[in-house]
């Protein structure tokens, strides 16, 4: 992970600072009521932590997509067989390249946010895998030099949404509530609706005070060894509902 990718250098992450900030995710999710599994590291794969990024998957199927970074094209098939193990359906993203950091499951369909990471080829791609389970995509902008669709903006509830300012502007959120993020608090909009709680990075006081005032309860979590190589909470899990009890 001291090895992963990022926009620019600020230093390495520390390990052990990563290490404790994945503990107190992992905890977090637990205490939110979901059942955690724990994948082995990919020696080789230095952001396959970011499990996010080569996988879509839904209570009904799970997609297996095409990481636009070179370093990371062959997370997806590292990840396959422990998907093929849990999902009854595992399709795969033929073309292009699509990054899970630039999706966002909205209730009546899938945003798919152009990016440097995700191509119109690998986005027309998903959208065909995704009306084979019964899904809608949409293709929508990435904010520019922005790495993922997602480092932007987080699903609160089925109507609202966190977002940067920069994003609201292109006018893709205006049929949903949009709590904006305050200006200097951008890394703050990858935040984490999790059952009950929102997931939020300990270091945006300003949008854990609004996320609050709109009646979210929070659960701040520190991201700043993690910020280093360019992630967010929703990038280190992938979460489903199981379809049973
Ligand atoms: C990368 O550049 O791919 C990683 N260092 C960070 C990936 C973060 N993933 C995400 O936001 N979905």
């Amino acid at each position: 992970m001291i090895d992963g990718l990022r926009a620019q250098d600020h230093g390495n992450p520390s390990y052990d600072g990563v290490l404790a900030e994945h503990h107190a995710y992992v905890a977090a999710l637990a205490a939110a009521g979901v059942a955690v599994t724990r994948l082995d590291p990919l020696p080789g794969f230095p952001d396959s932590l970011f499990v996010e990024d080569p996988a879509l998957v839904f209570t009904e199927g799970a997609i297996l997509l095409k990481p636009g970074a070179e370093s990371r094209a062959g997370e997806a098939q590292a990840i396959a067989p422990i998907l093929r193990q849990r999902f009854a359906q595992l399709l795969e993203v033929g073309d292009g390249h699509v990054d899970g950091g630039d999706v966002l499951t909205l209730p009546d369909r899938v945003l798919i946010g152009l990016s440097a990471r995700t191509d119109r080829a690998g986005a027309q791609a998903l959208i065909a895998c995704l009306n084979q389970l019964g899904r809608r995509g949409e293709i929508v902008e990435t904010p520019a030099d922005v790495l993922h669709f997602k480092s932007d903006c987080s699903l609160l509830d089925e109507a609202t949404v966190l977002c940067t300012a920069r994003l609201a502007a292109s006018g893709v959120f205006q049929n949903l509530r949009q709590i904006l993020v305050p200006a200097g608090e951008e890394g703050a909009a990858n935040a984490l609706r999790v059952n009950e709680t929102v997931l939020a990075g300990a270091g945006y006081p300003g949008t854990i005070a609004r996320l609050q005032e709109h009646g979210f309860a929070v659960t701040p979590l520190q991201t700043a060894e993690i910020a280093k190589i360019d992630a967010g909470l929703s990038c280190m899990s992938l979460r489903w509902h199981s379809g049973g009890a």
